[in-house]
């Protein structure tokens, strides 16, 4: 079978600094769309010859047919082996642990995460690295810089590979090796875990709640809570991976996780509630009557991870991306450890896993992970948090109330502002960039500004260093307001403003969230100008 070469020009490709290519399906359906970004991943890695890649994705539209033109065109280029999850399927927490169980070349992950899937939504491809991990930003760079010269893939022309079922096949030279997407996953979390612990917590009939929103995380919480740990069938729902995600947005948030957050609010509620996003890297977390900020998850984990065996031996170090809240800090400081401020994205967290500085790390959309694989983990999450409640025995509302009465609570929300005319978005921004200096000292609806800056980050490890990574104010009394544009939407812009209200050990921790973060949100919007600007009185959502 000989590789044909196909001329092709230059794509739209994706945006530097980002850690994958985010489009509508239908771009990515175009002839040769893919075929020019995944070629572009090949040349800017110094090709595939001999190397062996893990390729899957999340089930999304367009899944089926982009995987097995990955497949034709790894053969091609002259790739020794593909491990391919059953049907196309992988989680991305999954594709990274099998890259670095198999001691691969790196893999290409296909989805658009939280994004909503189908022909009429959103698809994406992202290359991860050795290490497991998204790729870092000198090879993100490198993969953009190919897409804007390419001039030709290479492509087999061949049928399609049966993904059905584990087992080998030969394309080509290369070798496909289909295997089961959740096996390796759940023999890792055994390890980290205590399954014995998790049994007996259901057998004594605490109840559970687990939303896989149509999305990746249903075969591997069925298997996992239902299958293996003994959780009655029926605790996870949504589970069957749907192309369209059951026409939802899965995003595990209480604003598009509704049902589950209306249940858990309810008379009937279970003990503990979850979510897991398209591509089963985020997670949500509430308790009966409870919802828990993924900025004080991250916190009440990195407190208790000692309670599980994986985490036996202490913590490293903790990391959190910048705009998640503080509450962590104030653990790791208790702790004695150290922790990481990075920029908005799980790629910074990659080299302080690989030193070995920080074990646990999160950030305020709903990512949490450790250092056992390179990617967020939204089921890892939620495995932890039972460890810790059935060793603590005590209900979500009780740890979090006894996590703040020691710590102190930092009110915690995000409101997005969605499809803003790019334009008056950069405006807004510069505007704001602009006026940093002059803020400190500024009263804006009562609240006077202490300090203003605009986030940089030198890698601690590879002293590379990003800028323009969100604009901080910090006010009188311990609330911080950040504002940054989102890098993965694909309407316009969106400004993400988020807002955090400290209150201490002593102080009143039973307020609503969003009125304790009316003051700082009043005296954002009025230091941006964001009526004025966007035209908007009030944000798309609010999570
Ligand atoms: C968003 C989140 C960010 C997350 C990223 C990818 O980015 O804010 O925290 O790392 O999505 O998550 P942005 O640029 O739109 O704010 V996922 O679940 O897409 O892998
Ligand atoms: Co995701």
């Amino acid at each position: 079978m000989t590789p044909q070469t196909v001329s092709t020009t230059p794509i739209e490709g994706q945006k530097p600094g980002t850690s994958g290519l985010r489009k509508k399906t239908r771009v990515f359906m175009r002839p040769g769309y893919l075929e020019n970004f995944v070629q572009s991943v090949f040349d800017a890695i110094g090709g595939a010859e001999g190397k062996t890649f893990v390729v899957g994705g999340d089930g999304r539209f367009f899944n089926r047919a982009a995987i097995q033109t990955i497949l034709r065109m790894a053969a091609a280029n002259g790739a020794a082996r593909a491990i391919v999850g059953r049907d196309g399927l992988l989680s991305t927490p999954a594709a990274s642990h099998l890259i670095r169980l198999n001691g691969t070349d790196g893999g290409l992950i296909l989805s658009a995460s939280h994004n909503p899937g189908g022909e009429n939504a959103d698809f994406g491809i992202k290359f991860n690295t050795p290490n497991g991990g998204p790729a870092p930003e000198g090879v993100t760079n490198g993969i953009f810089r190919r897409t804007t010269e390419i001039d030709r893939y290479l492509i087999l022309d061949t049928d399609d590979i049966d993904l059905s079922s584990p087992g080998e096949h030969a394309l080509g030279g290369m070798t496909v090796a289909v295997v089961d997407p959740v096996a390796d996953y759940e023999a890792l979390m055994e390890t980290l875990f205590d399954f014995d612990a998790l049994r007996a917590l259901f057998a004594g009939g605490f109840t559970m709640r687990f939303d896989a929103m149509h999305a990746i995380t249903g075969p591997y919480a069925t298997a996992i809570l239902e299958r293996t740990l003994g959780a009655p069938v029926g605790t996870v729902i949504n589970g069957t991976p749907s192309e369209d995600f059951g026409g939802g947005h899965p995003d595990p948030n209480p604003v598009w996780a509704k049902p589950l957050m209306d249940e858990m609010m309810g008379a009937e509620a279970p003990d503990f509630g979850a979510a897991s996003d398209g591509d089963g890297d985020r997670n949500m977390i509430v308790g009966r009557g409870t919802y828990v900020t993924p900025s004080d998850s991250l916190a009440v984990l990195a407190a208790n991870a000692h309670l599980a065996p994986g985490y036996a031996d202490g913590l490293a170090g903790v990391a959190r991306s910048m705009p998640t809240s503080a509450a962590a800090d104030r653990v790791a400081e208790a702790m004695g450890i150290a922790c990481y401020e990075t920029p908005t994205g799980w790629k910074f967290f990659g080299t302080l896993l690989d030193a070995g500085k920080a074990t646990l790390c999160g950030e305020e959309s709903a990512g949490t992970g450790s250092n056992h694989v390179r990617e967020k983990d939204g089921l890892w999450a939620v495995l932890l948090w039972l460890n810790i409640l059935a060793k603590r025995g005590m209900p979500v509302a009780e740890i979090m109330a006894d996590h703040w009465a020691r710590y102190g609570r930092n009110y915690y929300s995000r409101h997005d502002y969605e499809a803003v005319p790019v334009e008056a978005a950069n405006t807004l921004m510069s505007d704001l960039r602009a006026a940093l200096p002059d803020l400190p000292g500024r009263a804006f609806a009562g609240m006077t500004v202490k300090k203003a800056d605009e986030f940089a980050y030198r890698d601690p490890v590879d002293g590379s260093l990003s800028e323009g990574q969100g604009l901080r104010l910090w006010f009188e009394g311990g609330a911080r307001g950040v504002l940054r544009l989102s890098g993965t939407g694909t309407d316009g812009a969106t400004l993400r403003v988020y807002l955090e209200q400290y209150a201490g050990p002593e102080e009143d921790h039973g307020r609503d969230a969003q009125e304790a973060l009316a003051g700082v949100r009043d005296a954002v919007a009025e230091a941006a100008r964001i009526e004025a600007l966007l035209g908007r009185s009030a944000p798309d959502v609010v999570t």
